[in-house]
Formats: C-alpha cells, sequence, structure tokens
C-alpha cells in the first residue's frame, strides 16, 4: 500500500480508491484468504491517507463479507464461498442437500408466525378467507456462509405451530403426514436489495436467484409456496435434459 498505488486507482473519492486496491489485492491473491489485513493505522501511515477514509473503505468490504473484524485479533480476509451445485430434478431440503455436501446446515429465523394470507398465499396455496397459514423465514446458512433467504407459506392446517419448527421444515411436515412429493419451480434473475445484502453479506445489487417452489402432497393438494434468494455467486442449477420423444 503506498500513495502511488492509491492514485493509480483511477478518480472518485478516495475511500473508494482505497476500497479498489483492497479489492484487487483480495482478487488477486495478494491477500490471500484468512490473511490479516495490516492495521488501520498501518494502512493510513502507508498510503498517506486519513484514518476515517482508511476505516470506510476497509468497513465498505466488511459490509460486503470480503474481510472479517475479529475483536481484539485484526481484520482478515473472509474465505471465498465456494459453488454449490443443485440439482434441478430432486426434491430435497436445505438440510438434506448440506448434510450430502458435509456441511452443517443452520439458520437464523426472520419470522414465524401465523397469519392471515396474503392475497398471493390465497391463489397459490388454494386458501378461503378465514383459512390461515404459516410463515416461516429464515436465513438459510451453511458452515457459517449466509447461503439463502427462505420464506415459506405452509397451509395453516397443516403446520399449526411453526414454532415447532426447529432445523428442518421438511422433517416437521414429514412428522405430521406433510411432507411433499412433488414440486414446481421458477427461478428467475434479481439483484439484492439493501436488507437481502445485510443478511447474506453480500453489496447490495449483487446477482441473485430468485426461486418460486409450489409444492404438492401425494393427494394433489398444494402444501407448500416459498420464495427464496439465493446468491447468485454461490449456486449452479443443474438439470439433466432428454431429446422430447
Ligand atoms: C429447500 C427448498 C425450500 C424448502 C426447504 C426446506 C427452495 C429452492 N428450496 O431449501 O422450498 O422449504 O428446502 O428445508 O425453495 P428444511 O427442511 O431444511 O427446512
Amino acid at each position: 500500500f503506498t500513495e502511488e498505488s492509491v492514485a493509480a486507482m483511477g478518480s472518485g473519492p478516495l475511500y473508494v480508491r482505497l476500497r479498489r486496491l483492497l479489492e484487487d489485492a483480495i482478487s488477486g491473491g495478494a491477500l490471500g484468504e484468512g490473511a490479516a489485513l495490516p492495521t488501520e493505522r498501518d494502512i493510513a501511515e502507508l498510503t498517506g491517507l486519513s484514518r476515517v477514509t482508511v476505516r470506510r473503505a476497509v468497513d465498505d468490504l466488511v459490509k460486503q463479507g470480503r474481510l472479517i473484524r475479529r475483536h481484539g485479533s485484526g481484520t482478515f480476509v473472509a474465505p471465498s464461498v465456494s459453488r454449490v451445485e443443485q440439482s434441478l430434478s430432486l426434491l430435497t431440503s436445505f438440510t438434506e442437500d448440506m448434510a450430502r455436501r458435509g456441511l452443517s446446515a443452520r439458520s437464523e429465523w426472520l419470522e414465524r408466525v401465523v397469519v392471515a394470507p396474503s392475497p398471493d398465499e390465497m391463489m397459490v396455496l388454494g386458501l378461503s378467507v378465514g383459512d390461515t397459514v404459516s410463515r416461516l423465514e429464515r436465513l438459510r446458512i451453511a458452515d457459517d456462509v449466509p447461503m439463502a433467504i427462505e420464506r415459506a407459506s405452509i397451509i395453516g392446517s397443516f403446520l399449526p405451530d411453526p414454532a415447532s419448527v426447529t432445523d428442518s421444515l421438511y422433517d416437521a411436515l414429514d412428522m405430521r403426514s406433510a411432507r411433499p412429493c412433488r414440486a414446481t419451480q421458477r427461478i428467475s434473475a434479481r439483484n439484492v436489495d439493501e436488507r437481502e445484502a445485510k443478511l447474506l453479506k453480500v453489496a447490495p445489487g449483487e446477482a441473485a436467484l430468485y426461486i418460486e417452489r409450489v409444492s404438492y402432497l401425494p393427494n394433489g393438494r398444494v402444501i407448500e409456496f416459498t420464495r427464496s434468494i439465493y446468491r447468485g455467486d454461490a449456486y449452479d442449477f443443474v438439470a439433466e435434459l432428454k431429446i422430447p420423444e
């Protein structure tokens, strides 16, 4: 880090130039995974920038999840996310998918309530006025890396007590003999908004996959309507294709 290297980072505010310099050092491998960043005071001295400017650039990268601040020990380059390959032809749960890869799945609850259905939940789940829906919104995490935000809506009569879902929704439905056996999925491109970016630890506007899953019981009844945001840098969706008959 030198005054010249900051100046070489083009125009714009100084903290943006320093941020670019740090980003280049991380993506170019000069600062590898787990590497400790020099202290903010050292960076300020080397570059001739103020501590405030340095802090602002580092803060941005912490917010984006590229750097991790550990109290008392310093700031480190975050581990890069390894991409996960997800089959598009198997109806599995997040917990099962992660276990198969040897990763430990964890969730942070964002919402877990029984409410009156919204118009789109009514339509998709085939509900009427007076029916209820169990809404479960979770941040899904694999080995400490946030992977997706999932908002599942389940017909209330099949899951009257959403607090009974501890780890796996599909396990809880299985216990009530209401695990889906078929689903349709729609995938589209999205850019994450501020809230999603914060939860997924990516920069606002980053690419993501928006997935809607509607799943069915063996008798053909819809049971689940889930809307999810999957990190674009973490997922490859894979399907096997056949020649049409
Ligand atoms: C998957 C499903 C989701 C389902 C969840 C249950 C997508 C793309 N995927 O993530 O619909 O609710 O698994 O997982 O929607 P769990 O049993 O681990 O809670």
